[in-house]
Formats: structure tokens, C-alpha cells, sequence
């Protein structure tokens, strides 16, 4: 059991997620963070990867030992302060791969065969002036993919049966069966689609930059996952306005939710809005790992999924 008003929640859920929270904690919800914080002695903090715990939002909470956070990015956690003042904190790894997975190669598919598109031209009848533009195949290409974690091994191996070449980048090798680059730049060279599966860090911010994108190629797609933040977006803008990529699909953006106009009129972008691992199954097995983290935290056992910085 959590102890009744022990853990704050920060932030907002959506309705599947909160039912599932309201069924198991008994306390106060700050849903600005930015807002006047409750009162109370709280000793944990429920929150999502979208939400941005601040360093001051800690020092007014002071008696806060945990932070359990919704989503496999921890990149919204003052990570340094955390550390410095002994707060654990724990993320949702792992259960969230396979919508993660199915929403990367579904704007693939949708990317390449220009699926929307497609609709748009049977929706608007132009099918009976001109057939449609022809598109290109994934077979027989290689995909990129930035980022062997947890998430890139699993999109790799669903990758496999549609006759692709894999190759990846990250800070090591990795034992699969995969061609290993050391660099971006060089993996973008070799690559027809690059996936960004890699966290947020100070090492991947602005990673995908203009040397990386020449690199990728006036046939090469862009396909990100990942953050926004790893994105250099007036980059890839240029890129894509000047056709020196083919095209980029992205469900992450540097400013959620109102991304950089400029995506939003062209034709060589697919765009979603953040949804990698927005299915109810998914959404109910996080904010239920988060939980229990919680409980593993006050039953004083080791936290089932902790973030090691
Ligand atoms: C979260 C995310 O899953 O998991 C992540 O890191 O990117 C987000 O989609 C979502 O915010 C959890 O509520």
C-alpha cells in the first residue's frame, strides 16, 4: 500500500492513466506545475516524461525521497539536483516498447508510401484526373537506427523480415547482429531511413544536425521517436524545404504541443503528436509500473525499474 497523502502528483494524466492512479493513491495533485504547491508531507512525487519537475519546485516540496515517472524518458528530472540531494527515481522501461515500435514503423510505411497523402488524393477525387505519384519500396534498403536500446533492439528485430539491412549508432557496440558506426554522420551515410530511438541527453541534443542530414541524403528519411531535442529543427527545416532529405516523419518536437509552424505545410513530413505510447494497454502498464515503484519505495524495497544517472 502507499501511505494516503504521501505522494504528490504533478501534472496532468490522461483519463485512462488518472483511473488508473485514483484506484491506488490516496493524495493531492499539483496538475501545474508551475501552480501553489498543495499542503502536505509529501515524501514522493507521480509524475509523466512531458512534465518538467524543476529544481525549484524540489526545494519548495523538501521533504520529497522519490519521483516515479511515467514514460521511458527521464530527461524532465533535475537529474544533478536529484543526485546531489539522495532523491531516487524510477521510470517506465521496457512495457512500452511494442507501441513505441508499432507507431516507428507504421509512419515508415506511412512516410514512404506517402499513405495520407494517398487518402487525400482519393478524398478529393484527384484520383480521376491523374494516377497517383509512385513511391519507394523498403526492401532492399538499409535502415539506421540511432539508439541499440531497449526500444532500437526491439524496433531492429521487427524490422528484420522486411529484407532490410540493419546498422546502428550509440555510445558502444553492442552484442547483436547489427553493423556498428561510431558516429551519427557516418551511419546517416549508409542509411536510406535513419530512426532516432536514443535518449535525451547533453550528448544527443541537436545531434541530427545539417552535416547529418547531407549526410543522410536527397533519398534518405528521417524517422524520430526519440525527443525533439535531438533534432537541430531550423536544420532539418532547410532540409526538407530544399529536398536535401527526401522526407522525416516525427512524433517528437522541440516545443510540444505547438511544434515550429514551418513543419506544418509541407509535404515531405508525416507528423503525430507525441503518441509513441499512447494505447490504453500501454498507458495502464506504465502508470501501473509507476506505482509500484512507489509501493517497492515505501515497502523499503529495491525500486523495480530505477534511474541510474
Ligand atoms: C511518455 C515518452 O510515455 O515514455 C516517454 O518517454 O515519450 C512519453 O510518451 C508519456 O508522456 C507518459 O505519460
Amino acid at each position: 500500500m502507499i501511505p494516503v497523502n504521501s505522494v504528490l502528483q504533478v501534472g496532468q494524466f490522461p483519463e485512462i492513466m488518472q483511473t488508473e492512479i485514483d484506484q491506488r493513491l490516496k493524495t493531492a495533485k499539483l496538475l501545474d506545475p508551475q501552480g501553489k504547491v498543495p499542503a502536505g508531507n509529501f515524501t514522493a512525487i507521480l509524475t509523466r516524461s512531458n512534465t518538467v519537475i524543476s529544481q525549484s519546485l524540489l526545494e519548495q516540496v523538501t521533504g520529497i525521497q522519490m519521483i516515479a515517472t511515467c514514460g521511458v524518458g527521464y530527461d524532465n528530472l533535475p537529474l544533478a539536483y536529484l543526485q546531489q540531494k539522495g532523491i531516487k527515481a524510477s521510470n517506465t522501461p521496457g512495457v512500452l516498447n511494442d507501441a513505441v515500435c508499432e507507431l516507428a514503423i507504421g509512419m515508415l510505411f506511412g512516410l514512404l508510401r506517402r499513405i495520407p497523402q494517398a487518402q487525400e488524393f482519393v478524398q478529393t477525387s484527384a484520383w480521376s484526373k491523374a494516377p497517383f505519384t509512385m513511391t519507394t519500396s523498403l526492401a532492399g534498403k538499409c535502415v539506421g537506427i540511432a539508439g541499440m536500446g531497449r526500444i532500437g533492439q526491439d524496433l531492429a528485430k521487427r524490422l528484420e523480415p522486411f529484407k532490410v539491412k540493419i546498422a546502428y549508432t550509440g555510445p558502444n557496440q553492442k552484442d547483436v547482429a547489427y553493423e556498428y558506426h561510431p558516429s551519427i554522420t557516418a551511419l546517416a551515410q549508409v542509411s536510406d531511413v535513419l530512426f532516432l530511438a536514443c535518449p535525451a541527453s547533453p550528448e544527443t541534443e541537436g545531434m541530427i544536425n545539417a552535416q547529418v542530414l547531407a549526410a543522410l541524403g536527397a533519398k534518405g528519411y528521417l524517422i524520430n521517436v526519440a525527443r525533439g531535442s535531438v533534432v537541430n529543427e531550423a536544420a532539418l527545416l532547410v532540409a526538407l524545404q530544399q529536398k536535401i532529405i527526401a522526407g522525416a516523419a516525427l512524433d517528437v518536437f522541440e516545443n510540444e504541443p505547438n511544434p515550429n509552424p514551418g513543419f506544418l505545410k509541407l509535404d515531405n513530413v508525416l507528423l503525430t503528436p507525441h503518441i509513441g505510447s499512447a494505447t490504453s494497454e500501454t498507458r495502464q502498464l506504465m502508470t501501473n509500473l509507476a506505482l509500484d515503484n512507489l509501493e517497492a519505495f515505501y515497502n523499503l524495497k529495491p525500486l523495480l525499474t530505477e534511474v541510474k544517472n
